[in-house]
């Protein structure tokens, strides 16, 4: 399989993290051993730099406690003690115990639960991955939620598609507003881009409850309370439009429903705005202006600002700005939230969903305690965990615990380490990492495709998840021939897309060169004209929204744990559990180096809100809501604004005295796409003791 793997090559890979930069890197590889890895100088959007993360990816490989041949549990869920056992073994028991499951409680009791550890098409949960196996067996589908599904499913209500501006094109905006988006620390090569607009006399205005490490480099903050970014939008377009600044012929052309959000905005003075953001009058007035007299404008939001009850909400309105402005037809001007929407493989004939025997329920990642505990008809028996790590990463960590401690359940865990989920495995499968399997990937910040090409044969008895189901599948005797396509099939199948922007995009080319930019329009303004909805235009009143259940016309919808008084009063801070510098979710949370430089895990508060608690910077403390409780060090900064309080996530809770900041995180859904509330978190903090 490794023809790369002789002395002094230099193979062509994808970094398969969970960030819109999706970088391309090069591995040195000699006698057969990755002996280098750096950022692909070559590619326009990795442009040879890697991450504090990435840069670890090699000795994180070799990390002593990587997982290197098939497990089975032999102490109590939950207790991590495991004996070797064969391939075969663990072949022979996960066929057993999923035949049994499926003759008395039917396909659907299988839950697939696919992570984004890796989001490449072949081995990840962007596509095939098992999905084959599972569709044979008519396993319950599995929605990965949990990341962009609120602001994804806001934009596809307002301009047909979650795909905005190409993030590349900041460069030329005069603007720029960086919206609950913490670049430098969770995709930095955005930045670049921005330094570019810069250089070139743009203004950079940061928009977050924190002063980031982003926010510090802009040349303007602003820190609204968390989840009401819709009210400030309004309240900017409110100075907008009261300067006469819109864009009637964008607006009569190509917008459906300006009359009644006209109607809206002028619901939000700056005055009220400012009362529900807690944002100076001042600063929403100066920056309405900036915005009315600034083309082109651009707008880079990701996931951040969508994690609140009304995330779907935010994206809706914040959409709209440069509706108004008539940015929308501007190059360099618009709004950037992912690429994804236009990245046009063929999914489907990857998927191959019509496998399934009949329809089948879909189950939430974001959701996996209610999963295990409360879904009925038929209760989840059988659950495959891949590339995933919920008992750090997933909301209601105590739930989540509760769901994966059930005796009744058959859990197995394709993993690279032993992480808190690993503990509660049945059997435990060892999986290569990404410069020891093929992938195709894309990166959600830019419009490449990037191939990663194997460097080095697996370690051990390590296995890539298609290769995986691949064996499962002849263990259970599947027939359909489907399930046994090779990577190399797989990826010409997803390639196979006659959509032009992918002309000339193929497997050859891809191997060849590492990357491809997918074949759009130069310059790429994919709005000028009209957008992908059902009438052609942005949607301000949209009745796809409003069959999902949401206000059909764009609007602002509080955080959800503000509306009740009592709780306000008994958890009266919002917790916002972000990107951390040194891991990528749970990745890397336990390389000693990263986490030594991340620290312990701290929670940061304004110097008011400790005062009026009596506690001090360095000391212990509890943060804590009904749901549960972590521990955490106090840092007392300004660079929090009252009334928040600011964690990181990706601590593994082992490391972090059993819980993370997931235990006070409710499993409630957004507004729209059922995406989680992380930052949508109401907790009190205490001294410890
Ligand atoms: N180093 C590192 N990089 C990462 C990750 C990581 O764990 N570590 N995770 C990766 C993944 S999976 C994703 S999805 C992305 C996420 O990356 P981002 O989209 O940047 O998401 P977050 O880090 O959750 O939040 C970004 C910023 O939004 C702010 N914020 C929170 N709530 C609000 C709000 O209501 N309004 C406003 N205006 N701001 C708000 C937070 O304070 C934070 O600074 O990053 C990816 N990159
Ligand atoms: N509090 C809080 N929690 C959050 C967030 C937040 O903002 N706040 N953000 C959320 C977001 S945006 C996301 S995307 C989720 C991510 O949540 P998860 O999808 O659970 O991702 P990770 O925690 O990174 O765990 C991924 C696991 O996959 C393993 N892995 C990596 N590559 C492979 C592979 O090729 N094969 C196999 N079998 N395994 C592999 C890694 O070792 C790792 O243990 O976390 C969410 N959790
Ligand atoms: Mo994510």
């Amino acid at each position: 399989m490794v023809d790369a793997a002789r002395s002094g090559l230099k193979v062509l890979g994808a970094c398969p993290l969970d960030c819109p930069d999706g970088c391309s890197w090069v591995v040195t590889v000699r006698d057969g051993k990755a002996v280098r890895l750096r950022g692909n100088p070559d590619h326009p959007y990795t442009r040879g730099a890697l991450c504090t993360k990435v840069n670890r990816w090699l000795e994180r490989a070799e990390q002593p406690d990587r997982i290197l041949y098939p497990m089975r549990r032999v102490g109590a869920k939950g207790e991590g003690r495991f004996e070797r056992i064969s391939w075969d073994e663990a072949l022979d028991e996960i066929a057993g115990r999923l035949r049994g499951v499926i003759a008395e409680h039917g396909g659907e009791a299988v839950w697939p639960y696919w992570g984004t550890g890796t989001l490449g098409y072949l081995q990840g949960c962007e596509g095939f991955g098992g999905r084959r196996f599972f569709n044979a067996l008519g396993a319950s589908a599995h929605a990965v939620d949990i990341c962009s599904a609120a602001g994804a499913a806001g934009l596809k209500a307002t301009i047909g598609s979650a795909g905005g501006m190409d993030p590349q094109d900041l460069a030329h905006a005069k603007l720029v507003l960086l919206w609950g988006t913490n670049p430098l620390t969770s995709g930095h090569h955005v930045w670049k881009f921005v330094q570019d607009a810069r250089k070139a006399g743009a203004h950079l205005v940061a928009i977050d409850p924190v002063r980031t490490r982003t926010a510090q480099q802009a040349d303007e903050h602003l820190a609204p309370l968390p989840g009401t970014d819709a009210a400030l939008a309004l309240g900017l377009l409110n100075v907008i439009v009261g300067l006469g600044a819109q864009d009637e012929e964008f607006l009569r052309n190509h917008t459906q429903g300006w009359e009644e959000f006209r109607e809206r905005i002028a619901e939000f003075p700056p005055e009220r705005a400012a009362e529900i953001t807690g944002v100076p009058v001042a600063d929403i007035v100066a920056l309405g202006e900036r915005i009315a007299c600034t083309r082109p404008t651009a707008i880079r939001a990701t996931q951040g600002i969508q994690r609140h009850a009304g995330g779907g909400a935010t994206l809706r309105v914040l959409a709209g700005i440069p509706a108004v402005t008539g940015d929308w037809r501007r190059h360099g001007g618009g709004l950037a939230f992912s690429t994804s929407g236009h990245i046009k493989l063929n999914k489907a004939a990857l998927y191959r969903d019509d496998l399934r025997p009949g329809p089948v329920r879909t189950l939430s990642m974001a959701r996996l305690g209610e999963g295990l505990l409360d879904v009925q008809d038929p209760p989840v028996k059988a659950l495959f965990v891949i590339a995933a790590n919920p008992a750090g990463s997933t909301p209601h960590q105590n739930k989540v615990r509760r769901g994966l401690a059930r005796e009744d359940l058959f859990t197995v865990v394709l993993e690279q380490f032993p992480t808190d989920t690993v503990d509660y495995a049945d059997i435990v499968l060892p999986a290569t990492a990404q410069h020891e399997h093929a992938d195709l990937h894309e990166g959600y910040g830019h419009l490449h495709l990037t191939w990663n090409e194997p460097a080095v044969a697996p370690p051990g008895e390590c296995l890539p998840t298609s290769e995986t189901f691949r064996r499962l599948a002849r263990r259970m005797g599947i027939e359909e021939p489907a399930v046994y396509d090779s990577d190399e099939q797989l990826a010409e199948q997803l390639l196979a897309s006659d959509h032009p922007w992918m002309a000339g995009v193929t497997l050859d080319r891809l191997r060849k060169e590492g990357f491809a930019r997918l074949a759009v329009p130069d310059p790429f303004v994919p709005y000028a004209d009209g957008f992908p909805t059902p009438s052609g235009r942005l949607e301000f009143r949209s009745a796809r929204a409003a069959g999902a259940g949401a206000d059909p016309l764009a609007g602002y919808v509080p955080p959800a744990e503000v509306a009740d008084p009592e709780r306000a009063r008994l958890y009266p801070l919002a917790l916002i559990s972000a990107a951390s510098h040194e891991f990528l979710n749970t990745q890397f949370g336990n390389n000693p180096e990263l986490r030594r430089r991340a620290g312990e895990l701290t929670v940061r508060v304004h110097p008011d809100d400790a005062a009026s608690r009596g506690l001090a910077d360095g000391q212990r403390v509890r943060v804590a809501n009904e749901r549960g409780s972590f521990e955490a060090v106090l840092q007392v900064s300004d660079q929090v604004r009252p009334g928040v309080a600011a964690t990181t996530k990706g601590h593994w809770p082992r490391f972090a005295g059993g819980s993370n900041a997931n235990a006070v995180v409710d499993e409630r859904a957004t507004d729209l796409g059922g995406g989680p509330v992380f930052h949508d978190t109401r907790v009190e903090i205490s001294a410890t003791g």
